[in-house]
C-alpha cells in the first residue's frame, strides 16, 4: 500500500505522526485540474486513509497557492467522458465524492486559490472547508458544456439555500473568500500564510474527540440527504458497534459452535 502511494504520479500523500493524513493534488501547471489517473490515485488515497486506523483526520488540498483544483482537465475530455489510459470515457470523479463522503472520518478541504468546477465540488463534499483569503469558488459547467446535477447542485443548495446555487450555477460567477464565508460555502477565512498552521489546528482539535462519535454524527448527517445509502452508512456504523458487543458476538460463536444462540440474558435497557 505504502509502496504504491509513494509511485503516485499526481498525488501526493503525507501522514503525519499524530495521524493527520494530508492528500495533495499535484499538477500546479494546470491549476490542479483532474485527469483519470489523478481520481485513480485519489481514490486509493481515500482507501488508504479509510483503512489505516491510526489516520484519524484528512486534509485535501492542491499543491502551490494558485489553486485548489480547477476541475476536470478538459484537455482529457473525449465523447461522454474523461479519457484516461485504458480508453474508456470515465465521470469517475462522482464515485470519488461517495468515497470521502463515506469516509468514517473527518475530511477538511484547505483551499488557496482557485476551487472551481468539478475543483468546487470536491471542497463542497469535503466535512469542512479552510480557506485562504486569496481562495475563489464557483462553477462553470454550463459555460463550458457540463454540469454536475449530484452533490454539485443538490448538496449545494442545502449548504447555501435554493436561490444562491442557482445563481452559482445559471451564471458561473467566481465568488472571493468573504462571499463564500458570508454564503456558509467554508467554515472559516485565514491569511494565506496561515493556511495550513489553522487547518491542522482544527484537525488536532477533532483529533482530541471521540472517533466514533465523529463517524455516527458524519453518517446521520450524510443520511439527510443519502437516502437509502445515507440510511445505509449510518447503519452500517450501528452495526460496526453491534458488532463489538458481546450479543453480537454471541451470535457468531453460536453459529461457529453449532449451537442454538443464548439471546436471554441480553435486554435492551430504555
Ligand atoms: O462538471 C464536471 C463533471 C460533471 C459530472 C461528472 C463529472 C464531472 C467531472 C468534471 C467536471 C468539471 O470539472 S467541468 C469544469 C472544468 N473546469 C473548468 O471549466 C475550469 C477551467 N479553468 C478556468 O476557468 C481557469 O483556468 C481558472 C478560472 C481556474 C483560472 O484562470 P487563470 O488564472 O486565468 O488561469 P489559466 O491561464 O486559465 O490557467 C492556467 C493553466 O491551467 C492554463 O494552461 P496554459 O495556458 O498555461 O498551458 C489552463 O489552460 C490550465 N487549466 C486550468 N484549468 C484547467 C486547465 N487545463 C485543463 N483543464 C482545466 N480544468
Amino acid at each position: 500500500h505504502i509502496r504504491s502511494l509513494s509511485k503516485f504520479e499526481d498525488v501526493r500523500v503525507e501522514i503525519s505522526s499524530d495521524g493527520i493524513a494530508k492528500i495533495t493534488i499535484a499538477r500546479p501547471a494546470v491549476h490542479n485540474a483532474f485527469r483519470p489517473l489523478t481520481l485513480l490515485e485519489l481514490e486509493h488515497a481515500f482507501r488508504y486513509a479509510r483503512d489505516m486506523p491510526s489516520i484519524r483526520a484528512v486534509i485535501l488540498t492542491g499543491e502551490g497557492h494558485r489553486a485548489f483544483c480547477s476541475g476536470g482537465d478538459q484537455s482529457a475530455r473525449g465523447h461522454g467522458g474523461y479519457v484516461g489510459d485504458d480508453g474508456i470515457p470515465r465521470l469517475a470523479v462522482l464515485d470519488l465524492h461517495v468515497m470521502m463522503r463515506r469516509l468514517p472520518k473527518v475530511v477538511i478541504a484547505m483551499v488557496a486559490g482557485y476551487a472551481i468546477g468539478g475543483g468546487h465540488i470536491l471542497h463542497m463534499v469535503c466535512d469542512l472547508t479552510i480557506a485562504a483569503d486569496n481562495a475563489r469558488f464557483g462553477q462553470t459547467g454550463p459555460k463550458v458544456g457540463s454540469f454536475d446535477g449530484g452533490y454539485g447542485s443538490s448538496y449545494m443548495a442545502r449548504i447555501v439555500g435554493q436561490k444562491r446555487a442557482r445563481e452559482i450555477w445559471f451564471l458561473c460567477r467566481q465568488y472571493d473568500a468573504k462571499q463564500a464565508l458570508q454564503m456558509g460555502l467554508v467554515n472559516t477565512v485565514v491569511p494565506l500564510e496561515q493556511l495550513e498552521i489553522e487547518t491542522v489546528k482544527w484537525c488536532r482539535e477533532i483529533l482530541e474527540k471521540s472517533p466514533t462519535a465523529i463517524a455516527c454524527l458524519k453518517a446521520a448527517m450524510n443520511a439527510d440527504g443519502d437516502g437509502h445509502s445515507g440510511l445505509s452508512q449510518l447503519a452500517g456504523e450501528a452495526t460496526r458497534l453491534f458488532y463489538q458487543s458481546e450479543e453480537g458476538k454471541e451470535g457468531k460463536n453460536a453459529f461457529l459452535e453449532k449451537r442454538k444462540p443464548r439471546f436471554g440474558s441480553f435486554v435492551i435497557e430504555e
